[in-house]
């Protein structure tokens, strides 16, 4: 295929409940939605991003800015103009002979196939040479530093055109394993303990397999005694912290050990996987990396400092599906368990989540929630958790690319701002 067209739809989805975390309260979603039109169809991408820069430097004014001023004239066969004019940018305009578009390729050249090493020997990361045009994005977009979240946007949308145009589902493609995924669900910090324990026990009693609770300095030891006390010993229970703690913290979070957590997610700064060492070396308890893992090398070195022995894998934070593909195979070569991680996602994002956890080494169940956790209505079919064996899990969609769609009217209802088209 080739790239006609890309669209960036701005809107606010209110959330069913304020989501607070270390970082700050939410009462609605700020989505940017990426929809590619290309001569084979059209595909859609969700940007993980949020409204502020307080979960990452990312945020979504920053990301539709960059999709578009830089990485739409690049993918457009038209030289992006800063980075001509400044000459700043050593990238080349080449024609790949995958498909029939010009691309802009940088110099630095990164990720190839088997860039992560033996771990990258077949398994999933084999999948990324069956979507060829997809494959091209995160070279062709690299002469940009960081920006992540709106790469990982662009690209799940091209992939998803690619895919429709194939007529494959996103789950076969990455190579799934299992046709329900089990759900877990991510709870906010909330104004009291009672309210947080009537939040735990409407979702035990929808079913959901695991409980995450956010944590901060003040709201840890105690909402962690109380929902283990309510939820007995063999539930599973996990924390994530945001990276609101410090060193000085240590000794504090090692005495949440007894409570017999699952994991602690990212309790220390992003660059500081010094500190989760020696917080890994204090407590039982395993340390798990989110914020920190920003592509498959920064995984593999985590997991090899011995900084993280559990990784969420969440794909827009990495730059897309298929660097996902490599943390995922990478991690299942060092026998790392994994889980996919969530950003509120609509049923856009939400669809290739779930995809992507029904591979092998998803071993643990994801933030990956039903619809109605997050929205009274979804921007497309909801997904709702299933009945029976399949209590607290979502099934993966198996139509052509996410195999769900997108209900335009109320992409439009809901848009925050005129939608922004860049064409060849
Ligand atoms: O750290 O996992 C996180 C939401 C926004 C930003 C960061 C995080 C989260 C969540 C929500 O925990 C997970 C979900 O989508 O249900
Ligand atoms: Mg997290």
């Amino acid at each position: 295929p080739k790239i006609e067209a890309i669209e960036l739809h701005r809107l606010e989805v209110p959330l069913v409940r304020p989501f607070e975390t270390s970082f700050g309260r939410e009462t609605a979603r700020e989505v940017l939605l990426v929809r590619v039109r290309t001569d084979q169809g059209d595909g859609w991408g969700e940007c993980v991003a949020g409204r502020d820069p307080f979960y990452s430097s990312e945020y979504v004014d920053g990301a539709a800015s960059v999709i578009e001023h830089y990485f739409a004239p690049a993918l457009m066969e038209r030289p992006a103009p800063h980075a001509v004019d400044d000459g700043h940018v050593s990238g080349v305009l080449i024609e790949d002979p995958a498909h029939s578009a010009g691309i802009w390729v940088d110099d630095r050249e990164q990720h190839v196939e088997g860039a992560a090493g033996p771990a990258a020997a077949g398994g999933a990361t084999a999948s990324i040479a069956t979507v060829p045009l997809a494959a091209s994005l995160a070279p062709a977009l690299a002469f940009v530093a960081g920006h992540r979240m709106a790469k990982g946007a662009l690209e799940a949308a091209v992939l998803e055109a690619e895919l429709r145009a194939q007529g494959r589902s996103m789950g076969e493609c990455f190579g799934a394993v299992r046709e329900w995924v089990d759900c877990g669900v991510s709870v906010g910090i909330a104004p009291t303990i009672e309210e947080l324990l009537d939040e735990v026990t409407g979702y035990l009693e929808q079913g959901y397999r695991r409980i995450k609770l956010k944590i901060k300095p003040g709201w840890d030891l105690v909402p962690v005694a109380a929902v283990r006390e309510l939820l007995g010993r063999d539930a599973l229970l996990q924390v994530d912290a945001n990276t609101a703690y410090t060193a000085d913290d240590i000794p504090l979070l090692a005495s949440l050990d007894p409570f017999e957590l699952l994991l602690i997610e990212q309790p220390f700064a992003e660059e500081d996987l010094a500190t989760h060492v020696r917080l890994a070396e204090a407590a039982t308890t395993p340390v798990c990396l989110d914020e920190s893992i920003l592509d498959v090398t920064t995984a593999v070195d985590a997991i090899e400092r011995g900084a993280a022995s559990i990784v969420n894998i969440k794909p827009g934070r990495m730059g897309g599906y298929l660097e996902a593909l490599r943390v995922h195979d990478a991690c299942r070569a060092r026998e790392v368990p994994v889980w996919c991680g969530g950003m509120l996602e609509t049923g856009v994002g939400r669809a290739a989540n779930v995809a992507l956890a029904a591979l092998p080494g998803f071993v643990l169940p994801g933030d990956t929630s039903a619809s109605a956790r997050y929205f009274a209505d979804d921007l497309t079919e909801p997904f709702m958790l299933g009945e029976g064996e399949h209590r607290g899990q979502l099934r993966v969609p198996d139509g052509a690319g996410t195999g769900v769609h997108v209900r335009e009217e109320l992409v439009r209802d809901w848009a925050s701002s005129a939608p922004v088209t860049i064409t060849a």
